[in-house]
C-alpha cells in the first residue's frame, strides 16, 4: 500500500474483536472515493466499502465520513485506505485484541508502587530504584491528637503514587480501589486466569489482587488506632521536582483527618473484606474492623471537609498539593454504607440508603454514589431484605442513563458517548469517557441489550484514537501515543519511552496548566507535553477507569 499516511483517518489503533461493530472516521470537506482495507501480511486488499457522510460536524465545524467495515471479520493486521486522500495508522483483528493492553492497564499500578525497587524481571527497561520508603512520616500540625502530637514518626509505607507526582492521597486511592475491586467482583473467572507478571505472580491470590493489597496495606496504616480517623494524605508540603522517586527526598507529613477520607476508607476496607476472605480469613477480619471504626469516626465528626487554603492559614508549613477537597459529602455516605451493608448485612447501614436520592451520576473522585450502587445491583441476590421496588428504582435509573449516552453517541461526529456534551471535556475526560464506558458495560451486564457493549466498545474506539486529535491516549499502544506525559517517574528518565499502559488526562478546554496547547476547541484541547499536567497527566483514579473498561470487555468477549 503506497499510499501516505494521513493524519485525517481515526480509529482505535489498537483494533477489534472479528465480530463487533468496525468504525473509523475521516475528516474531509471534499467527497471521498471508495475505501478499502489493506491486508499488511498478505500485501492485498481484502475488502472493500463506501464512505457514509455523517450529519453532525464536529466541535470545530468539520464534516466527517464514516467508513464502516463491520462485515470485515478476518483476523491480522491492517490499514485503511482512501484513493487519492492516504491511509490510516495499522490496526489488527483477533479474539484477544485487548489481551496485552488489559494487562499492561493494571501492570501500570505495579510501576506506581512506593517503597519498594521495581525489577527488571517485571519491568525490563523501566526498572528503577524504589524511593519513599514512609518509615517516617511526621504528623503534620494539622493532625496533631494527644496520642500523636505534631512531629510524631509514624510508618505508612507502600501504596501507590498518586499520578504525576509522589503523594498519596486516600480520597483518589479510594475510588481507585473500590473501581479495581468492583472490577474483579464482575469477571472473577477471568482474573483467576490473568498472570500481569508481578513480584507475587504465582501465589494464590489472583495477580490483581495482589496489586490490590499494595495499596490497601498503606491504607491501613493510614488509620489512626486511637479513634478510627484516617488521615486524608500522605504528602510533602510541595511538590517535589521532576526528578526520579529516590531522589525526591523531602519530609512527607500525615495531614488533617477528613470525614471524605473515613467513608471512602470505609467502604474500600468493607470491599477488601469480603473479597480477600476466601484468600485469608484473618485479613478479612482486619478490613472489616478498620471499616467499622472509620464508619463509627465518621459519624462522630459527620462535618470535617478538607479545606487546604483554611488549614494553611492555621497551621505551618503549608501544604500545596492535590487538595482533592470534596466538600460534597452526602454520596461518601452512600457509598460506604453500601459496602458496609453488602459485606456485613448489618440494616443500621440499609437505614441509610432506605431513602438515599438514587439518580444517576457518573463516578469521579468527588463523586462516588454510584460505586456503591453498581455494587448493590452486582450481590442483588444476597440482599433479599432489599424491597423488590427500591432494587427496580435503581436499575431503571442505571438503564435510563446508559440508554441517554448510547443515543448521544449515536448522533456525534466521533460516534462515541464520549464528547455528546462539550462539558464532558474537564480535567481527567478520558477517565469521564471510561467511566461512561463502564455504565454502558454494567448496563449490558445488566440486561444483554447488545448495542449498550457496542457503545462501550465506542468509548474505547474513542480513548485508542477515534477521537478529535487522533491520539490513543495510552501510552505505548497505538502509532500516536502520548510521548511527554506529565509524569515525574517518565519525566525524570528520558532516555527512556514513557513508562507503558497509562492513560492520559485528556483533553481539558480549561488549561490550568497554561502550558501552549495546539487548540482551544474543547476536544481538542490536548498537549503532549510534559508541563500539561492538566491534560497529560497520569493518575491512579483515571487508570483504574480505563482497566475496568478494557479488561470489562476483553472478559466479557471470552465469556
Ligand atoms: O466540575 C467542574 C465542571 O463543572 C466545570 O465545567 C469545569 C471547568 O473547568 O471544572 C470542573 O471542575 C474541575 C475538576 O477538576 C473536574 O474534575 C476543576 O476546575 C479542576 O480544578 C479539578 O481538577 C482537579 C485537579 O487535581 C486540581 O485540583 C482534578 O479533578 C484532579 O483529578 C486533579 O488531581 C491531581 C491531584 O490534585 C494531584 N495529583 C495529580 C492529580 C491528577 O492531575
Ligand atoms: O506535578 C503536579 C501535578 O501532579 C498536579 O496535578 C499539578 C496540579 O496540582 O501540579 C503539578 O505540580 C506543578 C505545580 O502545581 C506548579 N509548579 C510546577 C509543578 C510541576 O509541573
Amino acid at each position: 500500500n503506497t499510499l501516505e499516511l494521513s493524519e485525517f483517518i481515526r480509529l482505535n489503533q489498537v483494533g477489534y474483536f472479528p465480530d463487533q461493530s468496525k468504525v473509523a472516521i475521516v475528516l474531509s470537506e471534499e467527497t471521498l472515493g471508495g475505501f478499502f482495507i489493506w491486508d499488511i501480511t498478505a500485501q492485498r486488499i481484502v475488502f472493500e466499502g463506501r464512505p457514509e457522510k455523517v450529519e453532525a460536524k464536529t466541535l470545530s465545524g468539520n464534516t466527517v465520513w464514516k467508513l464502516d467495515f463491520t462485515g470485515f471479520s478476518q483476523e491480522g493486521n491492517f490499514e485503511i485506505g482512501l484513493v487519492d486522500f492516504g491511509k490510516s495508522h495499522p490496526f489488527s483483528v483477533h479474539r484477544e485484541i485487548y489481551s496485552d493492553l488489559s494487562n499492561a492497564a493494571l501492570k501500570a499500578f505495579y510501576f506506581q508502587r512506593a517503597s519498594v525497587d521495581i525489577l527488571s524481571e517485571f519491568a525490563g527497561k523501566w526498572a528503577r530504584t524504589g524511593g519513599h520508603p514512609d518509615t517516617q512520616v511526621e504528623i503534620h500540625p494539622s493532625a496533631a491528637s494527644t496520642a500523636r502530637p505534631a512531629g510524631t514518626v509514624i510508618s505508612a509505607p507502600k501504596g501507590w503514587y498518586d499520578a504525576g507526582d509522589y503523594n498519596k492521597y486516600i480520597v483518589n486511592s479510594g475510588i481507585t480501589m473500590g473501581t479495581l475491586l468492583s472490577l474483579y467482583e464482575a469477571f472473577p473467572a477471568f482474573f483467576a486466569k490473568q498472570k500481569l507478571n508481578i513480584p507475587e505472580s504465582g501465589n494464590a491470590l489472583p495477580d490483581i489482587l495482589d496489586e490490590v493489597l499494595w495499596n490497601l496495606d498503606w491504607m491501613l496504616s493510614m488509620q489512626d488506632p486511637a479513634d478510627g480517623g484516617v488521615y486524608h494524605k500522605l504528602t510533602t508540603a510541595k511538590f517535589e521536582g521532576m526528578v526520579e522517586p529516590h531522589k525526591a527526598v523531602n519530609q512527607r507529613y500525615l495531614v488533617q483527618k477528613s470525614t471524605a477520607a473515613a467513608l471512602d476508607f470505609a467502604a474500600v476496607m468493607a470491599q477488601a473484606s469480603r473479597i480477600f476472605k476466601p484468600f485469608s480469613p484473618e485479613g478479612a477480619v482486619v478490613y472489616q474492623k478498620a471499616a467499622e471504626k472509620a464508619w463509627n469516626w465518621a459519624i462522630q465528626n459527620p462535618e470535617l471537609r478538607y479545606r487546604q487554603n483554611e488549614m494553611n492559614e492555621a497551621f505551618d508549613p503549608d501544604v500545596t498539593t492535590g487538595a482533592y477537597g470534596d466538600q460534597n459529602l452526602g454520596d461518601e455516605w452512600i457509598w460506604a454504607a453500601s459496602e458496609l451493608y453488602i459485606s456485613t448485612h448489618n440494616l443500621d447501614y440499609w437505614s441509610i440508603l432506605e431513602d438515599a436520592d438514587l439518580e444517576y451520576h457518573l463516578p469521579s473522585w468527588s463523586q462516588v454514589k454510584w460505586l456503591g450502587f453498581y455494587s448493590l445491583i452486582r450481590h442483588e441476590d444476597a440482599l433479599s431484605q432489599i424491597p423488590v421496588e427500591w432494587m427496580s428504582m435503581l436499575k431503571i435509573n442505571l438503564i435510563a442513563a446508559a440508554k441517554a449516552y448510547q443515543s448521544a453517541g449515536q448522533n456525534q461526529p466521533y460516534l462515541s458517548p464520549m464528547g455528546a456534551d462539550p462539558k464532558d471535556f474537564i480535567w481527567g475526560s478520558n477517565a469521564v469517557a471510561s467511566n461512561q464506558g463502564i455504565l454502558l458495560l454494567e448496563a449490558y451486564r445488566l440486561n444483554g441489550e447488545e448495542g449498550f457493549l457496542q457503545s462501550a466498545r465506542a468509548n474505547l474506539d474513542y480513548i485508542l484514537g477515534r477521537n478529535a486529535t487522533g491520539f490513543s491516549y495510552v501510552t505505548g499502544f497505538g502509532s500516536k501515543t502520548p510521548l511527554h506525559p506529565h509524569h515525574r517517574l517518565a519525566t525524570s528518565r528520558p532516555e527512556l519511552p514513557p513508562l507503558p499502559g497509562f492513560m492520559v488526562g485528556g483533553p481539558n478546554p480549561a488549561q490550568q496548566d497554561k502550558c501552549a496547547y495546539p487548540s482551544k476547541v474543547p476536544d481538542e484541547s490536548y498537549a503532549d507535553v510534559s508541563c500539561s499536567y492538566a491534560s497529560n497527566e497520569i493518575a491512579i483514579n483515571w487508570s483504574a477507569a480505563f482497566a475496568y473498561l478494557v479488561n470489562g470487555i476483553q472478559a466479557t468477549e471470552a465469556e
